[in-house]
């Protein structure tokens, strides 16, 4: 057996289904995921002993699925083995074959899944269908609550028709985020800036408003400590009706640039979310903030506060609509850290 995924010792590991599962999990995890638009998927495949021989994950659109990719890792061992994975196999012929169909051509006669897959895929019947038509025994939501966790946003996005939606804000002490002229202040330091690009490289696209666009003419690229753009670089959204300027740098110069003329936030996110695109980060003015609260499109808040007061400015989001309370009291804290001079406060809707 060869694999990148897994260092084999001489003697061979048998493994239950529940370490294999955990052994699954892990590696969906440490796989090397972009942010679009797949979800992690974790496979281990067993031989008819039990004894561990392939593992894979999944690594992006267009390449292996976890199944395939430890299929080819155990060879001709997996025949009359088990597979073990993250995910229900799919069985839809989209950028890459079915996996329910390459576990039976392999001879896999049991498949063990921790969480059925919800994506609709109308060309096809289920993968746990199509597995045990052919006659391999199926064991499905062995665990559920941390495939679900391990899907996170991507499921976020098929059961809610929209992206997952973090509002990052960086602010004064006193809750400003800019001066009352919109003059440029770099308010946190460098530990939060960096912080941010890793976050813009987590995620499949930043949003901002044409107000922004105008007055601080951003990149809204993900740059590492040197200033480099990172490999993945999310999609640089603009919502608004106005034009945006042939020169504007949000533009960029490659295919990921986003222009979406509408007030509507639910419409703009559905769009979105039919790109494939399952987390976004909110980069805004107080417009386009209120809209998305006021819409109630804000999942998450990533909020950096500096050691610095301004005294008057403009406001994170200010004009809300009423009535306000709701708003006001519809989040709770989910963590505060220090990053250098500035603190991060982490808030999640007071309700999940
Ligand atoms: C699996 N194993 O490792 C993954 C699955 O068109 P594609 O090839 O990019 O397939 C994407 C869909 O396949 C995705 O929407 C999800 O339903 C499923 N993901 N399934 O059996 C995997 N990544
Ligand atoms: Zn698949």
């Amino acid at each position: 057996m060869h694999s990148d995924d897994l260092a084999l010792g001489p003697s061979p590991v048998r493994l239950s289904i529940n370490e294999a599962l955990d052994r699954a999990f892990d590696i969906a995890v440490h796989a090397p995921l972009p942010p679009n638009p797949n979800p992690p998927v974790g496979c281990v495949i067993l031989d008819r002993n039990g004894v561990l021989v392939g593992a894979g994950a999944h690594k992006g659109a267009g390449t292996a699925h976890a199944e395939i990719a430890a299929l080819q890792a155990a060879g001709s061992a997996a025949r009359g083995g088990t597979a073990v994975v993250t995910l229900e196999p799919c069985n839809h012929i989209g950028r890459t074959g079915s996996c329910a169909q390459a576990l039976i051509a392999a001879g896999i006669e049991r498949v063990c899944f921790a969480v059925a897959d919800p994506a609709m895929h109308a060309d096809s019947r289920a993968g746990r269908e199509e597995l045990l038509a052919a006659g391999v025994q199926v064991s499905g939501d062995l665990d559920r609550e941390r495939g679900r966790a391990l899907l996170g946003t991507w499921l976020h996005a098929i059961e809610h028709s929209r992206p997952f939606v973090t509002w990052k804000v960086a602010s004064s002490a006193d809750g400003f985020i800019a001066p009352r002229d919109r003059s440029r202040v770099q308010l946190t330091g460098e530990n939060a800036m960096s912080a941010v690009h890793r976050m813009r490289s987590q995620v499949g696209a930043i949003v901002t408003g044409s107000g922004t666009v105008a007055a601080d003419d951003p990149r809204l690229t993900a740059r590492d400590a040197t200033g480099r753009p990172t490999i993945h670089q999310p999609f640089r959204v603009v919502i608004g009706m106005s034009d945006v300027p042939g020169q504007a740098q949000i533009r960029g110069n490659d295919d990921r640039f986003i222009h979406l003329r509408t007030r509507n936030i639910p419409e703009a996110l559905a769009d979105l979310a039919q790109r494939g695109i399952h987390h976004v980060m909110l980069e805004a003015g107080p417009g386009l903030a209120n809209a998305f609260l006021a819409a109630g499109c804000i999942d998450e808040i990533v909020w950096f506060t500096a050691p610095a007061v301004l005294g008057d400015g403009i406001e994170a989001a200010s004009d809300f609509p009423s009535p306000t309370v709701g708003i006001a009291h519809g989040w709770r804290s989910a963590g505060v850290d220090v990053l250098g001079d500035d603190v991060r406060h982490t808030l999640l809707p007071a309700d999940v």
